[in-house]
């Protein structure tokens, strides 16, 4: 019999700096978590067969004295915990916030403060319409949720990747929810806006045109977790060590850009891989291409009004353009580990923006004001009590000694004979800190009790005519094909009617171009008065970002040039873009010791995986039908291509013009590497836009 290894029950449980679970010197996880090799029971009981039942006899009933079969089925029986009732759908990850000092006058928080100070975090991306089995790609607002494991304790800053939202106040949360989420009688559909009770909703309800625009355009379906702005969209106030304040607006811009899919990409990989989104963020960290975002501020001043030339610092449907007020850099986040275990993480993850540290506090934004209370409050039923802030993702890696007591699952062993406070007999343990304490900052409030708000909070149109107006021409194509898709899916005329009645007032050509489509009267009206455009909210600009963790799929065949291959691949992996052989079969290509793995297959390549398309010379001219597919489909999505040698004849036999722009051809791989890149830099080859964008709508009379 081989030595037992015996599971250690004395080493203190621990989270390692990223938060990850802690593994101990010999191997060993967390003790209380799986450890040692040998299979036991919940107990530590050493079980020598897992597959069998205890039963009277080998054809007779099962017996009730079988523990382990009761425990194992028992146990199986409550995996499940019930999922967030929005945003239940995500992928997370581990990294670290870099502080670089610059916000030392704004605020007393060490995490932003303190030069060069590094904060380990667990960042959490999501949908919110979905259920957790709904599929990455779809139409919807992306949450970016950020826990900050701080020397103050933890802070969460729980925003989105669009920077304002449907409400102004938490109490109309329910209501947007219900009208979103699937109807209550068919459940349909999955995770979309396309249906009759949200649009019903949100053109009713029409302080919900600015964030439902921003769902319209391109930022509704983007390319990567890694490409996505993301926006704390409340002010917070912020207090430095003299106990001055200012109100300031948090934002993450991502160092790849923001990038979005095309409507026929998020559709196609919706079905082809529901778990794209996901999929891409681990491998590009397995990869270590780790992806990366600045954390700005724009600042304001923190005075009677809370207004900024008459924008409403306290209405979450509202930004101040950048251009009026600039972002200024204050850290730097970097994500550099996948998490160990989906549920012990990423599901157990528990945000609340009531977790802030010294230095940072609430404005009065009575949305902010109402999350406060919802984020504590939901996670007693989703993490079954109020011991869910002892979990190993919730933990604070500073010590904790709150005097809390018992509850479901209580995970210390408190010692002392006290939980309260003031008390003698355990020295007066825990004393109330003297110095470092989260203190607030006097400020004075007054006011009648009224339901209501100020009258500012009645514009709902001037900022999404803003929007529109800075978007560039091919995303407001996509996003009147956006409406005009979402509306078409829609039963009710009278809604459909009501909402291009909403349009017009963001511009009068985007109400016409979605009722030409939908085939409706163009409604009367014009375009809301509104501030100059703002360039900062257009994605497509020209501007060039770096290919990390960018997807290149060589098309080759049995007699590929390989060498021409490791060329190209030797280029592109320096720049950080990752390359895949695809080919008619699995297995290798080319011989001896010069050969390439296939990693995917006619059969299981899509053009939604891929970044840019290459032909290699010598490539197969057999014309399978769905590598032509491939070829057309990544063509339309306006990706980069390139080809070299015979390569191109099969470019041209696929129907492909190469003399389209963004189709670089050449006698070799190292004549088109370095083209491909700059190409790649750019996301989508968009003077080919006008070629392909099968529109939806066709042009108004
Ligand atoms: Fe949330 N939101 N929310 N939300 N929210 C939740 O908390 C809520 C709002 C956001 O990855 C829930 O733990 C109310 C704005 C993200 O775990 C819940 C209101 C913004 C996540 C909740 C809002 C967000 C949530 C569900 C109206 C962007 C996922 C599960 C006042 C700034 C966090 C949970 C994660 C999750 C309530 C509005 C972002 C029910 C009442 C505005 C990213 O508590």
């Amino acid at each position: 019999m081989p030595p037992v290894q015996q599971p250690d029950q004395s080493a203190p449980a621990q989270v390692s700096a990223t938060g990850a679970p802690f593994v101990a010197a010999d191997g060993d996880r967390d003790p209380r978590a799986q450890s040692g090799d040998v299979l036991t029971s919940p107990q530590g009981v050493r079980i020598p067969d897992t597959d069998h039942s205890l039963k009277a006899g080998r054809r007779g009933p099962i017996l009730l004295e079988d523990f382990h079969l009761r425990e194992k089925i028992s146990h199986f029986d409550h995996e499940r915990i019930p999922e967030r009732a929005v945003h239940a759908r995500g992928a997370g990850a581990h990294g670290v916030f870099t502080s670089y000092g610059t916000a030392g006058d704004l605020t007393r928080a060490g995490v932003l403060a303190e030069k060069d100070l590094e904060t380990p975090v667990f960042v959490r991306f999501s949908t919110v319409l979905g259920s957790r089995g709904a599929a990455d790609s779809v139409r919807d607002t992306r949450g970016f949720a950020v826990k900050f494991y701080t020397q103050e304790g933890n802070w969460d800053l729980v925003g989105n990747n669009m920077p304002v939202f449907f409400i102004q106040e938490a109490i109309k949360f329910p209501d947007l929810i219900h009208a979103a989420k699937p109807s209550p009688d068919r459940e349909i559909p999955s995770a979309q806006s396309a249906h009759d009770s949200f649009w019903d909703f949100v053109s009713l309800h029409t302080e919900a045109t600015h964030h439902t625009l921003w769902n319209m355009s391109d930022r509704g379906i983007p390319r990567s977790y890694r490409m996505m702005e993301g926006f704390g969209v409340h002010s917070f106030r912020l207090v430095n060590a003299a106990g001055e304040t200012v109100l300031v607006q948090f934002k993450w811009t991502p160092k790849l850009g923001v990038h979005s899919l095309t409507w026929e990409e998020a559709q196609i990989a919706a079905g082809v891989d529901p778990d794209f989104h996901r999929r891409d963020l681990a491998d590009a960290i397995e990869a270590g291409a780790f992806p990366e975002w600045e954390l700005g501020v724009q600042v304001f001043e923190d005075n009677e009004e809370q207004t900024f030339q008459g924008i409403d610092l306290l209405d979450s449907t509202k930004i101040v353009p950048e251009e009026l007020v600039p972002v200024q850099p204050i850290g730097r986040l970097v994500l550099n580990a996948n998490p160990t275990n989906y549920f012990a993480e990423t599901e157990q993850v528990a945000f609340n923006t009531a977790h802030v540290v010294p230095g940072i506090e609430f404005s009065n934004d009575p949305l902010l004001q109402g999350r406060n209370f919802s984020y504590q409050d939901t996670q007693l039923t989703r993490l079954g009590g109020p011991n869910w802030t002892q979990l190993p993702i919730n933990r604070p890696q500073v010590s904790v000694n709150d005097n809390h007591r018992d509850g479901f699952m209580q995970q210390g062993i408190p010692t002392g004979r006290t939980g309260y406070h003031p008390n003698s007999i355990d020295g007066g343990s825990p004393a109330p800190a003297e110095q470092g304490g989260y203190t607030n900052v006097p400020r004075p409030v007054s006011g009648e009790v009224v339901r209501g708000v100020d009258a500012s909070f009645d514009d709902h149109f001037s900022q999404p005519a803003m929007f529109y107006a800075s978007l560039s021409d091919v995303e407001k194509t996509h996003t009147i094909e956006a409406y005009t898709f979402e509306l078409g899916k829609v039963y009710e005329q009278s809604i459909k009617e009501r909402v291009l009645g909403v349009l017009v007032n963001i511009d009068a050509d985007l109400a016409a171009q979605v009722a030409e489509g939908l085939g409706l009267p163009v409604p009367e009206g014009a375009t809301a008065e509104h501030l100059a455009p703002s360039p900062a909210l257009a994605q497509v600009t020209g501007e060039s970002f770096p290919a990390d963790g960018r997807q290149v799929g060589v098309v080759a065949g049995p007699d590929a040039d390989i060498a021409g291959i490791a060329t190209l691949r030797a280029a592109l992996e320096a720049a950080g873009a990752q390359v895949k052989v695809i080919a008619p079969r699995g297995g290798l290509i080319g011989t001896g010791a010069s050969t390439e793995v296939v990693e995917r297959t006619n059969v299981t390549a899509r053009s939604i995986e891929f970044d840019a398309i290459v032909v290699a010379g010598g490539a197969p001219k057999d014309g399978d039908i769905k590598a032509v597919v491939l070829l057309q489909e990544a063509f339309r999505q306006l990706k980069p291509f390139a080809a070299w040698g015979d390569g191109v004849d099969v470019l041209t036999a696929a129907g492909i013009d190469t003399g389209s722009p963004g189709v670089l051809t050449g006698a070799d791989a190292s004549d088109v590497a370095a083209d491909l890149l700059t190409t790649m830099g750019l996301h989508r080859v968009w003077e080919r836009a006008d070629l392909v964008t099968a529109s939806a709508v066709p042009p108004a009379a």
